[in-house]
């Protein structure tokens, strides 16, 4: 039997999206960024939603928090978890990971209301989940708690990674009252979590054009973070003679402009967002400029040239103005196929339902392509009608998101139910 959302549920949508805009919303957008007051507040508002609900809440050793619906599985049993991600990029959007944990927490009131009419009988445990510091604001590695859980990312290295004010994550978890000891792969976690739904907004207008108010995620694109370091002297803006100067701004100018035509040229993207100038002063040749290149291609192979083409034109614009240039890998993410069977049953469902449901891949990273090499995992992306992402431009119409809910509920009651 189809299962549908009550006709409560936008209302029930609307008040909590009331609450969540009280954390970290500001003018010029969101900010939410992982083990901050802002961190705190939102797991206290998970936690409320899980408790309105009778969920189990349970936070594990790499601060990813889950409620349970119908109790947190025993050491060894599985369940079926859906969710996402609370924490934002710099002046983010709201719809970048909040859909997906809203959603989740919608689609167990659907479920419940179900089982109150005897249309579904639970047979597992169903989660919510919010994984810790999904976009890596603020200490530059993406997916930092599924990438633990995952064992993708060594314990050691995480502790040590530091923010723009030079605090560690071993630091920033001891604040908030999390051990940094224990963080690191966690198999019984992931067997308990057993497959993952995940809804999300779609960042880009893949779904506009096929109009479509929901897909199916297919592929994401191989993606990593790079640093490159631009090592010149400091200098008098004013005195100092142009031919004399070693300016670590000029290299990296021209290292923004060869990253832009290299990624044109293999279809694929590159992007400076973050950099800084040292010592920063308006009347001083710059010593130094480090700045943090995200890159992402179709396939590994395309990816690896893009970015040795890139560093290859930074240290040749470094040799040309007498600045030093190094390179480093800080992450990377390779390709992802989601979970056929998982993608299969969306299909299935929707088809039943006589909705069109396309499958589309992305460019975005996600927790469930970090997790998708260790346990089934497939995602949904509700319909964003200006495609724009990473901006408080993001949006998402009210009949999709429902549509998007109804998509999820029906997938988790197939998953988790008696059959
Ligand atoms: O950066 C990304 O691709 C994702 O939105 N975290
Ligand atoms: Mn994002
Ligand atoms: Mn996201």
């Amino acid at each position: 039997m189809l299962i549908d959302v009550p006709d409560t549920a936008l209302t029930t949508f609307r008040a909590m999206w009331a609450e969540l805009d009280r954390i970290g919303v500001h003018p010029t957008g969101t900010r939410r960024y992982s083990w901050t007051a802002e961190d705190a507040a939102l797991r206290r508002w998970f936690t409320a939603q899980a408790s309105a609900r009778g969920m189990e809440v349970h936070t594990d050793a790499n601060g990813n928090i889950r409620a349970w619906w119908g109790g947190r599985p025993a050491d060894g049993d599985a369940g079926v978890v859906t969710g996402s991600h609370l924490d934002s990029v710099a002046d983010g959007g709201k719809w970048d990971g909040p859909l997906g944990v809203l959603l989740g927490f919608l689609a167990v009131d659907a479920l419940a209301a179900a089982e109150a009419r005897g249309e579904f009988v639970r047979a597992r445990p169903v989660g919510v989940v919010d994984y810790m510091d999904e976009e890596g604001t603020r200490f530059g590695v993406a997916c930092l708690g599924s990438k633990l859980m995952s064992g993708v990312l060594d314990p050691e290295k995480a502790r040590a990674l530091t923010d723009a004010d030079g605090v560690s994550l071993t630091e920033a978890m001891r604040a908030a009252g999390a051990d940094p000891d224990r963080i690191g792969r966690d198999d019984a976690e992931i067997t308990r979590s057993g497959a993952q739904v995940e809804v999300h907004i779609e960042q880009g207008k893949q779904l506009v054009g096929l109009e479509a108010p929901v897909g199916v995620a297919s592929a994401i694109w191989p993606h990593g973070r790079w640093s490159f370091t631009f090592d010149g002297v400091a200098d008098h803006a004013g005195t100092a003679r142009l031919v004399d100067r070693k300016d670590a701004a000029l290299p990296f100018a021209s290292t923004v402009l060869a990253a832009r035509a290299v990624a044109e040229e293999l279809d694929a993207r590159a992007t400076f967002g973050r950099f800084h100038v040292e010592p920063g002063g308006p009347n001083v040749v710059p010593a130094r400029v480090v700045a943090l290149l995200d890159a992402r291609a179709a396939t590994d192979e395309v990816l690896v040239e893009m970015v040795d083409r890139i560093a290859s034109a930074a240290r040749e614009a470094g040799e040309g103005h007498g600045v030093e240039v190094t390179v480093a890998k800080i992450s990377h993410a390779p390709v992802v196929e989601f979970d056929e069977e998982l993608r299969d049953l969306h299909g299935k469902l929707a088809a039943e339902a006589g909705e069109y449901l396309p499958e589309v891949p992305t460019q975005a990273g996600h927790d469930s392509g970090i997790l998708a090499p260790v346990m089934p995992t497939s995602m949904l992306f509700v319909r964003s009608p200006h495609g724009i992402s990473h901006s408080p431009l993001e949006d998402a119409a009210d009949d999709d998101v429902i549509a998007g809910l109804r998509a999820l509920t029906r997938s988790l009651a197939a998953l988790a139910g008696d059959d």
